[in-house]
């Protein structure tokens, strides 16, 4: 997840993980500070009432400013699976492969299969030009490496008064449509890669209304997530590598780190 600082990341797992939960959780800290709360890159598992753990995880960054926070190269390395899970991002000293815990051979597991730019409804309009700029040299990386990327537009509820009354107007409300329309025109993606939610905030028990919302965008995320691993797989079997010889050289990797 990826995104100006207060655009709602964190909230976004909190919000994922409450729906399987099954009651409002709130592992990931979230609220307003000028420098963000989230300072690590934190890879969350999302947990369902029998405390499994579910098979993806929703991976949490520091929030993208004009001068600090994230920079290409760190994205770049986020995107690779390079930075380890838990790292405190140091806004005046990038990470490099000479730093401690920097992952040098990253499994498939470590890698991002899909990018989620995380944007708020309600101040798409008002992104200043420098940010929207670093978002877009990020996605020259992202485009790249031929990975998928949506935008999850947070806080419908601030962004149009019907859609605050009743969360299901959301598909008609006409300030939601102008703001994934900004959206789509500011990251260069098509409408329907930009998927409206809203979190859990205030909110002390589960809604359905506003569970359907963001299991959509969360159905719609999986899927990328798959077609992209699929194209992976296809790349691995063309250059003569076989799945399994890639899972027998993953539990090497895994048996050697547990060493
Ligand atoms: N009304 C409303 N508030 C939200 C929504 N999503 C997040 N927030 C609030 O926005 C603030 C910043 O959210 P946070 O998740 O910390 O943003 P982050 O910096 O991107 O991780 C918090 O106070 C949240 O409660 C939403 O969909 N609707
Ligand atoms: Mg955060």
């Amino acid at each position: 997840m990826l995104g100006p600082i207060g655009a709602g990341k964190s909230s976004f797992y909190n919000t994922i993980n409450s729906v399987f939960k099954g009651r409002i959780s709130r592992s990931a800290p979230c609220g307003l500070s000028t420098n963000g709360i989230t300072i690590a890159y934190t890879p969350y598992e999302v947990y369902v009432r029998s405390a499994a753990s579910l098979n993806f995880r929703l991976c949490d960054t520091r929030g993208l400013e004009v001068t600090q926070g994230l920079e290409s190269l760190e994205c770049n390395y986020l995107l690779d699976g390079n930075i380890p899970d838990f790292y405190q991002f140091n806004p005046v000293a990038p990470i490099s492969p000479t730093n401690p815990g920097f992952v040098h051979q990253p499994m498939v597991t470590d890698q991002i299969h899909c990018v989620l730019f995380v944007i708020d409804a309600a101040t798409v309009g008002d992104i200043p030009q420098k940010l929207v700029d670093k978002m877009n040299s990020f996605q020259t990386l992202v485009n790249l490496k031929g990975i998928p990327q949506v935008v999850i537009l947070t806080k419908v509820d601030q962004a149009c008064q019907e859609v605050a009354g009743n969360i299901t107007n959301v598909f008609k409300s006409k300030d939601i449509e102008a703001a994934v329309e900004k959206a789509s025109n500011l990251l260069g993606l098509p409408r329907n890669h930009v998927l409206p939610v809203k979190n859990y905030e205030t909110e002390i028990e589960l809604d359905d209304n506003i569970s359907i919302l963001a299991l959509m965008a969360l159905r719609q995320v999986l899927h990328f997530a798959e077609d992209y691993i699929q194209v992976l797989q296809n790349k691995l079997k063309a250059c003569g590598v076989s799945s399994e010889k890639l899972d027998q050289r993953e539990s090497l990797e895994k048996g050697s780190d547990q060493e």
